[in-house]
């Protein structure tokens, strides 16, 4: 989320806008709502961008969580850089499943885009629809962007999701 800052000439008519102005966030939410394979999501590398073809912002402080993990999976996986790693759900079917990425008091951000490697023997294991959530607090969720219609996941080539 972003406010616009507008310069307003005399009839409101053409107004520039000067500046926009960030507007960060504790924590982002990568909630999943169905899968390829229909059963079952893995992710070997997630990043999160403030902007455009800009840096990975995760990494420490960020804390990770997920509500739906295999017992031999972590979700830290999907964040630690290394692309053989990854986050594996139990493969029931069970839908949806939250990623959780929480940037620490003081480091909040304003992700405007999303990278996703899945895992690269199975890379339909990945979002067919997903939204992506920001909250300030943990528990109050807001919507930022949805994704719908995903496809074309191929091996070893992670895709972009950029906010609208
Ligand atoms: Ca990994």
């Amino acid at each position: 989320m972003s406010f616009s800052i507008f310069l307003a000439d005399a009839d409101f008519d053409d107004d520039k806008v000067i500046a926009q102005i960030p507007i960060p966030h504790r924590y982002w939410r990568l909630h999943v709502i169905s899968s390829g394979n229909v059963f079952d999501l893995s992710a070997n590398e997630l990043e999160l961008r403030e902007s455009v073809g800009g840096a990975d912002v995760t990494g420490s402080p960020a804390t990770y969580a997920c509500d739906h993990i295999h017992s031999s999976s972590t979700i830290a996986a999907a964040f630690d850089n290394d692309t053989s790693t990854g986050y594996n759900a139990p493969g029931d079917g069970v839908f949806p499943i939250n990623i959780d990425v929480d940037f620490t008091t003081g480091h909040e951000k304003d992700i405007h885009e999303i990278s996703w490697l899945s895992r690269p023997d199975a890379p339909i294991r990945a979002p067919v629809d997903m939204d992506i959530l920001w909250s300030d607090d943990g528990t109050t969720w807001n919507l930022s962007w949805s994704e719908r219609g995903i496809s074309g996941w191929s091996s070893g080539v992670a895709k972009i999701f950029t906010k609208p």
